[in-house]
């Protein structure tokens, strides 16, 4: 059967992959919860449902790249977008960002209520190492997955990124451009770029090229995420549009003009893919979600 798996392995266009992570992430999550009841696991649930799954994107298709056994690469995959929907269930809260609407649904607070919100933030992260550790991986390759991600998800990486965002719109001292770009590395970027990196971990190859894709990916995404809160649609972004901006907050588009965030952004996605030129061919999926990511409407 693994042999199989392997030997089908093909790529596929990023919708269809994309479209089938969310799906992986999703059946493997609701899995690992089967027989739970009560608000909190149905919490869980709705809160790891609904995203476009880019992570769990990024997890398939290095792994697919890279010859890993698909079944390994499901537990990396619903592992990361755990680790994503605590994230957003926090950020939600009243303490934090204060949101109604996550995805264009209620957030899981406003669904239930803060403790719920707070207890499954808490069990996704929990979820997250427990699907990594049962992920089927040589066991050295998966001792570096879990450190990586304690690091890219903990306080010198996500965790440390927001509590950096906190302090500065508590201080009001405006970060510089290269302030922010350390802000967002450790925010958004060290997830994303955890993912693009399960192939290489997995099957304990170069991870050079790979890496600079991750990073130069994520700067180009929370990139994207300013240009969309400076002009997206409230109904498409799931969030009011223009609200960090009115917090006073030093974005790209704040810093580099609307026009010149978007320019950087196209000119990280060339570099991004240009890093992946030793896979050839291979990589050309990722490189269409490079794009997908500078294009996006939500
Ligand atoms: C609460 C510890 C803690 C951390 C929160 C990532 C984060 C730190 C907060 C999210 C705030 C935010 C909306 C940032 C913009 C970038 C971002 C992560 C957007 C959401 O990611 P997508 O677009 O979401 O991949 P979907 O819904 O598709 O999964």
């Amino acid at each position: 059967l693994e042999k199989y798996q392997i030997a089908a392995l093909k790529r596929k266009s990023f919708q269809e992959t994309l479209t089938h992570a969310a799906k992986v992430a999703q059946a493997r999550i609701g899995f690992a919860l089967t027989g739970l009841e009560g608000d909190v696991a149905d919490a869980m649930i709705y809160a790891a449902s609904g995203g476009k799954a880019l992570r769990a994107f990024l997890v398939l298709e290095t792994t697919r790249m890279l010859g890993i056994n698909p079944v390994a690469a499901a537990g990396a995959a619903a592992a990361i977008e755990c680790i994503h929907a605590y994230s957003l269930v926090h950020d939600d809260l009243p303490c934090m960002d204060d949101d109604d609407l996550r995805r264009g649904q209620p957030t899981v607070h406003k669904k239930w209520n803060e403790a719920t919100a707070v207890l499954a933030g808490d069990g996704l992260q929990a979820l997250a190492f427990e699907l990594l550790l049962q992920a089927e991986c040589a066991p050295r390759a998966k001792l570096n997955l879990l450190m990586s991600l304690t690091n890219a998800a903990g306080i010198r990486g996500m965790v440390g990124g927001q509590a950096a965002d906190i302090a500065a719109e508590t201080t009001k001292v405006p970060l510089d451009l290269q302030e922010v770009m350390d802000l967002q590395a450790a925010k958004t970027g060290a997830l994303i770029s955890w993912s693009a990196l399960v192939g290489p971990r997995m099957a304990e190859a170069e991870r050079e090229p790979l890496s600079i894709y991750g990073a130069y990916l994520g700067l180009a995404f929370q990139i994207a995420d300013d240009v969309l809160d400076a002009t997206g649609d409230v109904n498409t972004v799931g969030k009011a549009v223009g609200k960090d901006a009115a917090a006073g907050k030093a974005t790209f588009v704040s810093l580099l003009g609307l026009d010149g965030a978007k320019s950087r952004a196209a000119a990280l996605v060339e570099e991004a893919c240009d890093a992946l030129s030793p896979y050839g061919e291979d990589a050309d999926t990722l490189k269409e979600a490079a794009q997908f990511v500078i294009a996006r409407t939500h």
